[in-house]
């Protein structure tokens, strides 16, 4: 009988409803299998991914079907562990933690997931069987580069690492549609384009449309009575999109756990379109769909120094709006009482693009789950911890008033009152310091009225914490002290660590099969155990070996270089690398003022040939678009870079190279081949850095001033395993108190004069003076972070590098023992600070 025929219900419409999920349960847990782990069982599931999910066959399959396809069959692998570590967790509901990040800079997953599952050799083998080549696929991906840079990677490291260490957590985030833009240079020049990471398809995300949570925004409030005659106030937006989860699978390291990040795009909403459908104007409505679409589109490219765009703020309220809502929804399944809620959750805020969660708070408990104020406030103050990025002025968030009146009247109401009862407080430990209250105030009057964000962070959060020793003593001291004179307690720090899972073994496979036969295996989630490698910084045979796996990583870089930007390396010469964003506080042109000079020593025969140590400089770096002196430094390096490739005198002795599009995915390649690590910020303005931690777990050695995470490195590899230089951050402050001049500087140093000289010159800019001038110019007669006032110090470093790489046995001893006493810097051991400090201290 086809009675089947008669049950199916025709609906009217094809939209979604704006409802959190129900699940529908048939069945309470089901037994879940993934494939078989044979080379056999991976090929067979291979097959099927590509025939019966994608509908191609394998003859006729392209790249990408196959890449697709392989994809797809390594997260089956993951599947039942997923299943399982969401099922074990809704049994056993415990306090979690919910990672608030605007950034997620993953890099790509394949390789990763491949490590978490202990698949490599399977995978390579299946497809091998099926003539295909593995590594060809493995290319294909592109990563998702959801993220600016360090803050964007270090929320990656940490997922990570929660789901090694099988933390309850989750992560939430924006599906930005356009990552961090791909950079490409035209005669020297930066130029952006768009990156549109899911054109090919997006195996590794789970959209889950049917659990969208609606946003609002816009309109005004007002007061109403309640039915129990309660005087309450409202919010009523004036239009609303709606948030669609995507669903990121996080495994942890060879431990069976799963956990999840949940990324959120933006749709219109059915209520938005009919608005303008009922107007009549179809074409206009179906156009206007894009305007809320627009909210998830792109990526904000700038790194420290954030745009206060109307766009931008809606990002951040609209994913933190989706990820409470999806929190606290979670928690009312299991009938949990709200006023409690600090026993299940706490909010890290990843900087201050997250702040906005805290009056977001206080309006779902109030408005929509019928708190009282102070109820409300004594749950809110210990579900949010804030941790702070930065010291630059220009890189602290405020939101104008207006814009936040417009964009969020009932938030601008909380946060108004979250300011009154916040100033009370002042007034009592401070009466009559009038002073004390407008620097503390949430609220800034000048230049013009607006919310500042990182002061609403301190006092609604349960600690403030920075990221490096360093950092979190100047937040303290400098940064925040009205607020440390206040809640001294409040204050902690959390040094920034990075996993090794993706930075060691899987960037450096050769290293990592040398520690394990030297160490034994288990290292990868007890990094402190690298120490046991110490007695070995003086076996030859250790040594040599370790020398081997440099050349073979350098090797293996040249070929990199070669094929994908066509770079033609020297073979032999010390490799010298600094990668991270372009910025004048990083201070690129300290780096390209030691190259000029380097190469003004070579070419006027101030130094013998036999007595130059070679170099190869790499530099990786992106610009924000809007940042013109970072661009014109950019420009800089490349004249620079061509115009020692193309002069003869110096091409056996010097090289520079600039490959375009520094990102996660090149960095696992140019990290392991590094000797020399450049982390030469200005000291006091590198909040931690998690590159220089990168490098030194790979055997690079430092050169570096005293700033971020430096400090640390220094003391743990041992100073005589460290270049060291600069001015110490009391100096510098000292120097700008008195009033710094760099033509003072310039005048009297004879080196660094020839060296900005001959960039003056045009010698690198085809003659033409005017290229090099808005760098020189700025050095010269501004020089905002002292590059000049170190340069001497800097040459003098670079100096002493040279004669250590001479010798190679001491060198090479050195490298070993930066590996050996950097296990601290595992993203492991700051997930278990901030679990003892701030998560879940045991009082
Ligand atoms: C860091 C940022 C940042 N600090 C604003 N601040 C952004 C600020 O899109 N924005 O508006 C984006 C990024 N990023 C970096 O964080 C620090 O400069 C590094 O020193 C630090 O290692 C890293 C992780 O803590």
């Amino acid at each position: 009988s086809a009675g089947w025929l008669a049950d199916e219900t025709p609906r009217l419409d094809s939209s979604v409803k704006g409802s959190a999920f129900e699940p529908t349960s048939p069945r309470a847990t089901e037994p879940v299998v993934g494939p078989e782990r044979t080379v056999d069982g991976f090929a067979k599931a291979f097959l099927d991914e590509l025939n019966f999910e994608a509908g191609v066959a394998l003859k006729r399959s392209t790249t990408t079907d196959q890449y697709l396809a392989l994809a797809r069959t390594i997260r089956g692998y993951l599947m039942a562990d997923w299943l399982r570590t969401a099922e074990r967790r809704r049994q056993n509901p415990t306090k979690m933690v919910g990672y608030l990040s605007a950034e997620y800079l993953l890099g790509r997953q394949m390789g990763n997931s491949l490590l978490a599952t202990d698949l490599g050799d399977i995978a390579e083998q299946a497809m091998t069987s099926l003539g295909l080549d593995f590594n060809l696929l493995r290319a294909q991906e592109i990563e998702p580069g959801l993220g600016n840079g360090g803050l964007g990677r270090l929320a990656a490291c940490f997922i990570d690492s929660l789901a090694s260490m099988d933390v309850p957590s989750i992560g939430y985030g924006i599906r930005y549609e356009y990552g961090i833009f791909r950079q490409t240079f035209e005669e020297g020049r930066q130029v952006e384009v768009p990156d549109a990471w899911l054109s090919l398809g997006a195996p590794w995300e789970f959209p889950h449309p049917d659990r969208a949570v609606q946003v609002n925004f816009g309109g005004t409030t007002e007061q109403y009575i309640d039915g129990d005659g309660r005087t309450r106030r409202r919010w009523l937006p004036a239009w609303n999109v709606q948030g669609i989860p995507y669903h990121y699978m996080v495994p942890g390291y060879q431990n069976g756990v799963v956990n999840t990040l949940r990324l959120w795009s933006a749709r219109a909403t059915q209520e938005f379109d009919l608005k303008i459908f009922n107007s009549g104007d179809y074409a206009e409505a179906v156009r206007a769909q894009t305007f809320a679409e627009n909210i998830s589109k792109v990526l904000y490219p700038e790194d420290s120094t954030p745009q206060g765009r109307e766009l931008r703020l809606q990002q951040q309220y609209f994913f933190v709006a989706c990820s409470l809502k999806d929190f606290i929804d979670r928690t009312l399944e299991e009938d949990f009482d709200l006023t409690r809620l600090d026993e299940r959750i706490i909010f890290q805020l990843n900087d201050t693009h997250p702040v906005i969660a805290i009056p977001e708070m206080m309006r779902l408990l109030m408005d929509e789950h019928d708190m009282e104020w102070a109820a409300a406030w004594e749950v809110t103050r210990k579900c949010f911890a804030y941790t702070c990025h930065t010291l630059l002025p220009e890189a602290l968030e405020v939101w104008p008033v207006e814009l936040m009146t417009r964009l969020l009247p009932r938030h601008m109401e909380i946060i108004y009152r979250i300011n009154e009862e916040f100033l009370d407080t002042v007034r009592e430990a401070f009466p009559g310091d009038e002073l004390r209250v407008r620097r503390m105030s949430v609220i800034q009057e000048h230049p013009e009225r607006a919310v500042r964000m990182a002061n609403l962070a301190t006092v609604a959060g349960v600690k403030v914490n920075g990221v490096a020793a360093l950092h979190s003593e100047l937040l303290r001291d400098k940064l925040l002290p009205d607020f440390a004179a206040l809640w001294p307690n409040k204050f902690t720090n959390v040094t920034n660590g990075v996993t090794p899972r993706r930075f060691i073994r899987l960037a450096n496979q050769q290293l990592s099969t040398l520690i394990t036969d030297t160490i034994g295996p288990g290292w990868e989630t007890d990094l402190e155990r690298l120490r046991e490698l110490e007695p070995y910084a003086d076996d030859a045979a250790f040594t040599e070996s370790f020398r081997q796996v440099k050349q073979a990583n350098k090797d293996r870089l040249r070929s990199i270089l070669s094929q994908r930007d066509g770079i033609e390396l020297p073979e032999h010469a010390m490799l010298d690398v600094m990668v991270k964003r372009l910025h004048e506080y990083k201070r690129q042109t300290l780096k390209l003022l030691h190259i000029v000079s380097m190469y003004d020593d070579i070419t006027s025969g101030r130094v013998r040939r036999e007595d130059v140590v070679p170099r190869t400089f790499v530099f990786g770096a992106k610009a924000a678009p809007g940042y013109f002196m970072a661009k014109e430094i950019i420009f800089l390096i490349n004249s620079v870079a061509k115009t020692i490739a193309q002069d003869p005198r110096v091409t056996d002795l010097m090289a520079v190279a600039f490959p375009a599009n520094y990102n996660v995915t090149l960095a696992n390649k140019l990290i392991p081949a590094a000797d020399l690590s450049e982390q030469i910020s200005l000291a006091g303005k590198e909040a931690s850095g998690t590159g220089n931690m990168k490098f030194a777990l790979n055997g690079a050695l430092t050169i570096g001033t005293d700033d971020g995470a430096n400090v640390e490195i220094r003391e743990l590899v041992g100073d005589e395993n460290f270049f060291l230089f600069g001015m110490l951050e009391p100096e510098v402050a000292a120097l700008a108190d008195r009033g710094y001049t760099p033509s003072s500087f310039y005048e009297s140093n004879p080196a660094l004069k020839r060296a900005i000289d001959l960039l003056a010159s045009g010698h690198f800019t085809g003659g033409d003076r005017s290229l090099a001038a808005p760098v020189v110019d700025d050095l010269l007669y501004k020089d905002r972070f002292m590059a000049l006032a170190d340069f001497q110090s800097y040459l003098d470093a670079q100096a002493r590098v040279d004669a250590a790489y001479r010798d190679v046995d001491g060198w090479t001893r050195s490298a070993v023992l930066n590996v050996a006493r950097s296990g601290f810097f595992s993203s492991d051991r700051s997930m278990r600070d901030y679990l003892d400090r701030i998560w879940m201290p045991k009082s």
